[in-house]
């Protein structure tokens, strides 16, 4: 089946639906035949990147390895899913770099600060406003949105996770990657 290699790279706030939505791209993309692998914090952060936390320097090291990773994988020819924060632009325009502008793919997970909070499916924002989590993105650690990702998904309003994923197909091949 034809595909062209590609990373594509879900940024966004913690509880925006990055992993759901990466997921299910992963999901149908393997139905159709497709060959994808999926990273992520749960697959990345207890292992490979075990030893690194949520200080900016623990950051800008845990994407640094991601990426260097998803090339590999993209060397070996796959459609790579990444879904970290990647809070700093910097880390992003660095990975664009590395990985190649037209293999890399930017998606920008959006949804507002109130949105995920008043959601928090996690209770994780309940417990950075207690003090219990420091350096928490969006609450006492930043967020830079992306000012030009290939896809920017709204996922606060009442579109589906499912609807949000055919969005990210259907960039797919409009970038000629599947
Ligand atoms: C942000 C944190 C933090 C802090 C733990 N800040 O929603 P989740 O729980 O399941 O996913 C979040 C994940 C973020 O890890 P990333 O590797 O994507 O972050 S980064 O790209 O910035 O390196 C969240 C959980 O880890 N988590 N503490 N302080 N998210």
């Amino acid at each position: 089946k034809g595909q062209r290699p590609a990373v594509v790279w879900f940024t966004g706030l913690s509880g925006a639906g990055k992993s759901t939505i990466a997921d299910l791209v992963e999901k149908s993309l393997h139905e159709q035949g497709f060959h994808t692998y999926l990273l992520d914090g749960d697959n990345v952060r207890h292992g490979l990147n075990a030893d690194l936390g949520f200080t900016d320097a623990d950051r800008v090291e845990n994407i640094r390895r991601v990426v260097e990773v998803a090339r590999l994988l993209a060397d070996a020819g796959l459609i790579v899913l990444a879904s970290f924060i990647t809070p700093f632009q910097a880390d992003r325009a660095r990975a664009r770099e590395r990985i190649g502008d037209g293999t890399f793919l930017e998606v920008h997970v959006d949804a507002p600060l109130e949105v995920v909070e008043e959601r928090d499916r996690k209770g994780l924002y309940a417990k950075a406003r207690r003090g219990e989590l420091v350096n928490f993105t969006g609450i006492d650690s930043p967020y830079e949105p992306p000012e030009s990702p290939e896809l920017r998904l709204d996922s606060s309003g009442t579109r589906t996770p499912r609807e949000l994923a055919d969005q990210v197909i259907d960039r797919l091949r409009t970038a000629g990657i599947l």
